[in-house]
Protein backbone atom coordinates (compact mmCIF):
# COMPACT_ATOMS: atom_id res chain seq x y z
CA UNK A 1 0.00 0.00 0.00
CA UNK A 2 1.57 3.23 -1.05
CA UNK A 3 2.77 5.41 2.31
CA UNK A 4 -0.12 8.46 2.09
CA UNK A 5 -2.88 6.36 1.91
CA UNK A 6 -1.32 3.86 4.74
CA UNK A 7 -1.22 7.24 6.71
CA UNK A 8 -4.72 8.68 5.73
CA UNK A 9 -6.38 4.89 6.36
CA UNK A 10 -4.65 4.34 10.00
CA UNK A 11 -7.09 4.88 12.78
CA UNK A 12 -4.75 7.48 14.64
CA UNK A 13 -4.06 10.05 11.63
CA UNK A 14 -8.15 10.48 11.30
CA UNK A 15 -8.17 11.07 15.74
CA UNK A 16 -5.13 13.03 16.47
CA UNK A 17 -6.47 16.12 14.15
CA UNK A 18 -10.34 15.86 15.67
CA UNK A 19 -9.09 15.35 19.41
CA UNK A 20 -6.75 18.30 18.39
CA UNK A 21 -9.24 20.85 17.50
CA UNK A 22 -11.61 19.97 20.02
CA UNK A 23 -10.51 22.55 22.61
CA UNK A 24 -10.62 25.24 19.19
CA UNK A 25 -14.19 24.70 19.02
CA UNK A 26 -15.09 24.87 22.79
CA UNK A 27 -13.06 28.62 23.06
CA UNK A 28 -15.05 29.10 20.02
CA UNK A 29 -18.63 28.33 21.08
CA UNK A 30 -17.68 29.16 24.80
CA UNK A 31 -16.57 33.00 23.86
CA UNK A 32 -18.18 35.98 22.28
CA UNK A 33 -16.29 38.99 20.64
CA UNK A 34 -16.08 41.07 23.74
CA UNK A 35 -14.84 38.83 26.03
CA UNK A 36 -11.77 37.41 23.38
CA UNK A 37 -8.17 39.41 23.83
CA UNK A 38 -8.50 42.31 21.03
CA UNK A 39 -5.31 41.18 20.26
CA UNK A 40 -2.94 44.36 20.07
CA UNK A 41 -6.34 46.53 18.82
CA UNK A 42 -8.08 49.30 20.91
CA UNK A 43 -11.68 48.60 21.53
CA UNK A 44 -15.17 51.02 21.08
CA UNK A 45 -12.98 53.91 20.66
CA UNK A 46 -15.75 53.90 17.13
CA UNK A 47 -18.03 51.99 15.46
CA UNK A 48 -15.56 51.01 12.68
CA UNK A 49 -13.18 49.82 15.82
CA UNK A 50 -15.96 47.11 16.50
CA UNK A 51 -17.07 45.94 13.11
CA UNK A 52 -13.09 45.75 12.14
CA UNK A 53 -12.22 44.22 15.53
CA UNK A 54 -14.49 40.91 14.61
CA UNK A 55 -12.40 40.58 11.71
CA UNK A 56 -9.07 40.93 13.01
CA UNK A 57 -10.16 38.24 15.86
CA UNK A 58 -11.75 36.18 13.43
CA UNK A 59 -8.54 36.75 11.10
CA UNK A 60 -6.65 35.43 14.50
CA UNK A 61 -8.67 31.83 14.84
CA UNK A 62 -7.89 31.16 11.48
CA UNK A 63 -4.90 31.41 11.93
CA UNK A 64 -4.41 29.80 15.18
CA UNK A 65 -6.55 26.43 13.33
CA UNK A 66 -4.87 26.30 10.17
CA UNK A 67 -1.03 26.67 11.64
CA UNK A 68 -2.10 24.39 14.66
CA UNK A 69 -3.49 22.28 12.28
CA UNK A 70 -0.35 21.90 10.00
CA UNK A 71 1.87 21.56 13.23
CA UNK A 72 0.20 18.92 14.53
CA UNK A 73 1.05 17.17 10.89
CA UNK A 74 4.18 17.97 10.80
CA UNK A 75 5.02 16.70 14.24
CA UNK A 76 3.47 13.69 13.33
CA UNK A 77 4.66 12.74 10.73
CA UNK A 78 8.28 13.57 12.36
CA UNK A 79 7.61 11.39 15.05
CA UNK A 80 5.49 8.52 13.32
CA UNK A 81 8.28 8.42 10.03
CA UNK A 82 11.61 8.67 12.20
CA UNK A 83 14.14 7.35 9.93
CA UNK A 84 14.18 3.27 11.26
CA UNK A 85 16.78 1.79 8.59
CA UNK A 86 18.87 2.77 5.50
CA UNK A 87 16.41 1.56 3.50
CA UNK A 88 14.69 4.62 0.98
CA UNK A 89 10.98 5.32 2.19
CA UNK A 90 8.34 4.52 -0.42
CA UNK A 91 8.19 7.53 -2.87
CA UNK A 92 4.95 9.14 -3.62
CA UNK A 93 4.15 11.51 -6.65
CA UNK A 94 2.07 13.02 -8.61
CA UNK A 95 -1.22 11.42 -6.09
CA UNK A 96 -3.83 13.17 -7.76
CA UNK A 97 -6.46 13.20 -4.64
CA UNK A 98 -3.88 14.52 -2.71
CA UNK A 99 -3.14 17.30 -5.03
CA UNK A 100 -6.80 18.50 -5.74
CA UNK A 101 -6.83 18.68 -1.41
CA UNK A 102 -3.65 21.28 -1.31
CA UNK A 103 -5.24 23.26 -4.21
CA UNK A 104 -9.05 23.31 -3.27
CA UNK A 105 -7.91 24.13 0.83
CA UNK A 106 -5.99 27.14 0.29
CA UNK A 107 -8.63 28.13 -2.28
CA UNK A 108 -11.20 27.82 -0.17
CA UNK A 109 -9.30 29.51 3.14
CA UNK A 110 -8.58 32.60 0.82
CA UNK A 111 -12.40 32.84 -0.21
CA UNK A 112 -13.47 33.03 3.27
CA UNK A 113 -11.26 35.71 4.24
CA UNK A 114 -12.16 37.38 1.17
CA UNK A 115 -15.96 36.83 1.79
CA UNK A 116 -15.77 38.74 5.51
CA UNK A 117 -13.41 41.39 4.36
CA UNK A 118 -15.19 42.37 1.63
CA UNK A 119 -18.39 42.09 3.71
CA UNK A 120 -17.09 44.74 5.86
CA UNK A 121 -15.03 47.14 4.08
CA UNK A 122 -18.68 47.49 2.48
CA UNK A 123 -20.25 47.90 5.45
CA UNK A 124 -17.35 50.68 6.80
CA UNK A 125 -17.23 52.61 3.47
CA UNK A 126 -20.87 52.76 3.31
CA UNK A 127 -22.43 56.32 3.03
CA UNK A 128 -25.92 57.02 4.08
CA UNK A 129 -27.93 59.37 2.73
CA UNK A 130 -27.44 63.22 3.25
CA UNK A 131 -30.72 63.86 5.30
CA UNK A 132 -29.55 62.19 7.61
CA UNK A 133 -27.82 64.71 10.70
CA UNK A 134 -24.38 64.54 10.84
CA UNK A 135 -21.31 66.57 10.97
CA UNK A 136 -19.35 67.27 7.65
CA UNK A 137 -15.90 67.36 7.58
CA UNK A 138 -13.37 68.14 4.86
CA UNK A 139 -9.75 66.58 5.24
CA UNK A 140 -7.58 68.16 2.79
CA UNK A 141 -3.83 66.94 2.78
CA UNK A 142 -1.30 69.05 1.64
CA UNK A 143 2.55 68.96 1.25
CA UNK A 144 3.08 68.37 4.40
CA UNK A 145 0.31 69.07 6.85
CA UNK A 146 -3.28 69.03 7.17
CA UNK A 147 -5.98 71.70 6.31
CA UNK A 148 -9.80 70.57 8.33
CA UNK A 149 -12.54 72.52 7.05
CA UNK A 150 -15.89 72.31 9.20
CA UNK A 151 -19.20 72.82 7.31
CA UNK A 152 -21.09 73.61 10.84
CA UNK A 153 -18.67 76.65 11.05
CA UNK A 154 -19.10 78.05 7.73
CA UNK A 155 -16.61 76.19 6.10
CA UNK A 156 -14.17 77.48 8.38
CA UNK A 157 -10.84 75.85 8.05
CA UNK A 158 -8.03 75.09 10.15
CA UNK A 159 -4.09 74.86 8.49
CA UNK A 160 -1.84 72.85 10.53
CA UNK A 161 2.14 72.98 9.59
CA UNK A 162 4.96 70.81 10.12
CA UNK A 163 5.82 72.82 13.26
CA UNK A 164 2.11 73.31 14.52
CA UNK A 165 0.53 70.04 13.54
CA UNK A 166 -3.25 70.65 13.38
CA UNK A 167 -5.99 69.12 15.67
CA UNK A 168 -8.92 67.80 14.25
CA UNK A 169 -12.42 67.83 16.65
CA UNK A 170 -15.14 64.73 16.83
CA UNK A 171 -18.16 65.36 18.83
CA UNK A 172 -18.50 61.81 20.71
CA UNK A 173 -21.73 59.92 19.77
CA UNK A 174 -22.45 62.06 16.69
CA UNK A 175 -22.14 60.49 13.26
CA UNK A 176 -19.75 62.24 11.57
CA UNK A 177 -18.70 62.34 7.61
CA UNK A 178 -14.99 63.06 6.48
CA UNK A 179 -14.73 64.26 2.80
CA UNK A 180 -10.54 63.24 2.07
CA UNK A 181 -9.05 64.67 -0.72
CA UNK A 182 -5.27 66.61 -1.44
CA UNK A 183 -4.20 69.54 -3.14
CA UNK A 184 -1.04 68.13 -4.66
CA UNK A 185 0.12 64.45 -3.80
CA UNK A 186 -1.66 61.10 -2.95
CA UNK A 187 -1.50 61.14 0.84
CA UNK A 188 -2.91 58.98 3.11
CA UNK A 189 -5.26 60.08 6.30
CA UNK A 190 -5.00 57.63 9.04
CA UNK A 191 -6.06 57.30 12.74
CA UNK A 192 -4.63 54.21 13.87
CA UNK A 193 -7.16 54.17 17.16
CA UNK A 194 -9.77 53.97 14.50
CA UNK A 195 -8.73 51.46 12.16
CA UNK A 196 -9.01 53.56 9.30
CA UNK A 197 -7.11 54.78 6.83
CA UNK A 198 -8.24 55.85 3.43
CA UNK A 199 -6.47 58.21 0.68
CA UNK A 200 -6.63 61.84 -0.34
CA UNK A 201 -5.94 61.81 -3.65
CA UNK A 202 -5.85 65.57 -5.86
CA UNK A 203 -8.69 66.22 -7.55
CA UNK A 204 -11.08 63.10 -6.09
CA UNK A 205 -13.73 63.54 -3.31
CA UNK A 206 -13.25 59.88 -1.30
CA UNK A 207 -15.72 60.12 2.22
CA UNK A 208 -15.98 57.71 5.13
CA UNK A 209 -18.21 57.71 7.53
CA UNK A 210 -17.85 57.39 11.76
CA UNK A 211 -19.13 57.47 15.19
CA UNK A 212 -16.65 58.31 17.65
CA UNK A 213 -17.14 56.78 20.84
CA UNK A 214 -14.55 57.87 23.56
CA UNK A 215 -13.44 61.19 24.44
CA UNK A 216 -9.90 61.60 24.42
CA UNK A 217 -6.92 62.49 21.83
CA UNK A 218 -5.74 60.07 19.36
CA UNK A 219 -2.51 60.49 17.24
CA UNK A 220 -3.18 60.69 13.36
CA UNK A 221 -0.63 60.61 10.30
CA UNK A 222 -0.45 60.47 6.47
CA UNK A 223 0.61 56.94 5.23
CA UNK A 224 1.32 57.70 1.88
CA UNK A 225 5.04 58.26 1.01
CA UNK A 226 4.05 61.60 -0.14
CA UNK A 227 7.32 63.58 -0.59
CA UNK A 228 10.73 65.05 1.71
CA UNK A 229 8.56 65.87 4.58
CA UNK A 230 5.91 63.02 4.89
CA UNK A 231 6.44 62.01 8.25
CA UNK A 232 6.24 65.03 9.62
CA UNK A 233 2.19 65.30 8.70
CA UNK A 234 1.17 64.63 12.05
CA UNK A 235 -1.86 65.91 13.65
CA UNK A 236 -4.06 64.76 16.54
CA UNK A 237 -7.96 63.82 16.37
CA UNK A 238 -9.60 65.05 19.82
CA UNK A 239 -13.09 63.49 20.79
CA UNK A 240 -14.98 65.86 22.79
CA UNK A 241 -18.38 65.77 23.85
CA UNK A 242 -21.11 67.68 21.85
CA UNK A 243 -20.75 70.76 23.85
CA UNK A 244 -17.36 71.05 23.73
CA UNK A 245 -17.60 70.24 20.06
CA UNK A 246 -20.42 73.23 19.48
CA UNK A 247 -17.97 75.54 21.77
CA UNK A 248 -15.41 74.68 19.46
CA UNK A 249 -17.13 75.52 16.23
CA UNK A 250 -18.35 79.00 17.71
CA UNK A 251 -14.56 79.82 18.18
CA UNK A 252 -13.92 79.27 14.64
CA UNK A 253 -16.44 81.20 13.29
CA UNK A 254 -15.43 84.07 15.99
CA UNK A 255 -11.80 83.79 14.90
CA UNK A 256 -12.91 83.79 11.07
CA UNK A 257 -15.70 86.88 11.81
CU1 LIG B 1 1.31 62.93 3.04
Amino acid sequence: MPLLSRVIKSKRFRFAPLSAMLPIGLILTGCSSAEMPALGFPRNVTDINDRSLNLWQGAWIAAFIVGGFTALLILYAALKFRRKDESLPVQTRYHLPVEIVWTVIPFLIVAVLFYFTARDESAIIKISPSSVAMHEIKVNGIQWSWQFSYKDANDATVTGTPKAPPTLYIPQGERVRLTLTASDVVHGFWVPAFMMQMQNLPGVQNQFEFTAKKLGSYPGRCNILCGRNHSQMLFTVKVVTPVEYQNYLNSLKGSAA
